[in-house]
């Protein structure tokens, strides 16, 4: 593994990324420097650790061994980019964890599904019997695991955090689907694609989602699919009998399992192929499914006041999480679906909304980008906080209408994180 004792480490941002890293550098004896670009910013770090912030300074950084970046940080940064063009190495913590790291990775990204299917690999393989880490973009920083007892890790990795990570080897890895998200930070939709795509390096089982050609894997041998078709290969579904199935015959009838909704097959499908590359027996993966009750904050339900179901999908920060949250959700309501939706579009096409918008009854937009949602559809209501769209929301609410929070936007123009914005949606919808 790499060399650290007596390097001059550069860590940008002092979130949970650089705060991890100081401390797994200055555990290797590394000279460690801290920078943040907040102005003022005072954060707790080990003695010996000198914070600057403000404006990076590119010619600081040019004369560091090595820079350890955030994810939240560009690489495109202008004093990132010139150090990194004067030969500074610019790496994220997932590369230093990649090189220390000497226990099995399973590894996952996609634009959505990430988290539900980390937590789910986990479940799977728990009873299965081993020990289980997770960690990565789903918040525990990577090299927080390292050195605990575990038999596998499963990591869910950001596009940021691939973009700089380079010798990550796995067991298995997955891109579970790409839609348009973080167009703030990519020259385009194939720029983000292949930023994904990168996962399947130094992989000995890649996993696709044959309905998403966005997701394929340039080897083909040791790959696996899963898909909504009935396929013969990989997992499969068969929409007849609600039942996934695996080389084409039934795995697990969806009845059973405690996640509804047509994502939940993909995310139930990606699962299973990830957990068996370990060679756990499909009996224990399959027996995680029926008591695995998926996370907060994504399509959770927090009330049934006036005989209305609450739903809040916080987590639904890009529009292909929305649409999945609308068109999964939608055949369970009796009445009206009102929608609360909005927030920071990072750059976002909205206009695929459309295609759904059309099941939508009333709509609230909130936020920086809501009137960008409120300009695909007929008649929105807008609204300049989550406690007035809730009362808004609940003004002539009739048992059988569903409220979904589910915004196809980022949190940060009015939140700490999406965890707050759900939190503040169910204490509002209480207070009523
Ligand atoms: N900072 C700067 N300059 C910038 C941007 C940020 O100095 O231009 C500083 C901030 O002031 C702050 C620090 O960097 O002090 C924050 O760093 P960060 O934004 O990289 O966030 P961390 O706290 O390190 O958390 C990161 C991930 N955040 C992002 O990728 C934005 C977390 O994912 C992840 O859980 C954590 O590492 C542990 O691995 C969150 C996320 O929002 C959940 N991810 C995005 C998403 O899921 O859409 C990708
Ligand atoms: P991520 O970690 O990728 O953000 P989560 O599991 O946290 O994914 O879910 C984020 C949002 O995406 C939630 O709103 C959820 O309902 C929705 N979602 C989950 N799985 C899928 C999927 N396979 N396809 C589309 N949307 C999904």
């Amino acid at each position: 593994s790499m060399q650290l004792a007596g390097k001059n480490i550069a860590v940008i941002g002092l979130g949970q990324t650089g705060l991890s890293a100081i401390a797994f550098l200055k555990a290797h004896h590394a000279n460690v420097s801290a920078f943040d670009t907040r102005a003022g910013y005072q954060a707790v770090v080990p003695a010996g650790v000198v914070v600057r912030t403000g404006e990076l300074d590119a010619g600081l950084l040019t004369q560091a061994d090595m820079i350890v970046l955030s994810p939240g940080v560009a690489l495109s940064t202008p004093a990132i980019a010139a150090a990194k063009n004067a030969g500074v190495p610019v790496l994220g913590d997932v590369e230093i964890f990649a090189q220390f790291n000497h226990v099995p990775v399973l590894a996952i990204t996609g634009s959505n599904g990430k988290s539900t299917v980390t937590m789910l690999v986990a479940h799977m393989l728990e009873k299965a019997g081993k020990r289980v880490l997770t960690g990565g973009n789903i918040g525990v920083p990577v090299l927080d695991l390292l050195g605990k007892p575990a038999d596998c890790i499963v990591l869910e990795l950001s596009s940021f955090q691939l973009e700089t990570t380079y010798s990550l080897q796995k067991l298995a890895a997955t891109v579970l689907n790409v839609s348009d998200d973080h167009m703030d930070r990519y020259a385009g939709f194939d720029d983000y694609r292949d930023t994904k795509r990168s996962i399947y390096n130094l992989s000995q089982h890649c996993i696709v989602n044959r309905d998403d050609p966005a997701t394929d894997c340039a080897q083909a041998e040791n790959s696996l699919s899963f898909g909504l078709s009935a396929s013969k290969t990989g997992f499969g579904f068969d929409q007849a009998t609600n039942t996934i199935l695996l080389e084409g015959k039934p795995w697990l009838e969806m009845q059973k399992a405690s996640l509804a909704g047509m994502h939940n097959v993909l995310n139930i499908q990606a699962a299973a192929a990830l957990a068996s590359c370990t060679g756990a027996e499909h009996f224990a993966l399959q027996a995680a499914c029926t008591d695995f009750n998926g996370l907060p904050h994504r399509c959770e339900r927090v009330s049934d006041k006036f005989g209305a179901q609450w739903i809040n999908d916080s987590k639904a920060t890009n529009v292909g999480a929305t649409i999945a949250a609308i068109e999964g959700l939608r055949p369970q309501v009796a009445a009206r679906l009102i929608l609360i939706a909005g927030g920071d579009g990072k750059g976002a096409d909205f206009t695929p909304l459309k295609s759904v918008f059309s099941s939508v009854d009333r709509l609230i937009t909130l936020g920086r980008d809501g009137d960008k949602i409120a300009a695909c559809y007929a008649n929105p209501e807008p609204v300049s906080s989550l406690e007035q769209a809730v009362q808004l929301a609940a003004k002539d609410i009739q048992p059988g209408d569903m409220v979904l929070l589910s915004p196809a936007c980022a949190s940060l123009d009015m939140f700490k994180n999406y965890a707050e914005r759900g939190q503040r949606f169910a204490l509002a919808v209480e207070a009523l």
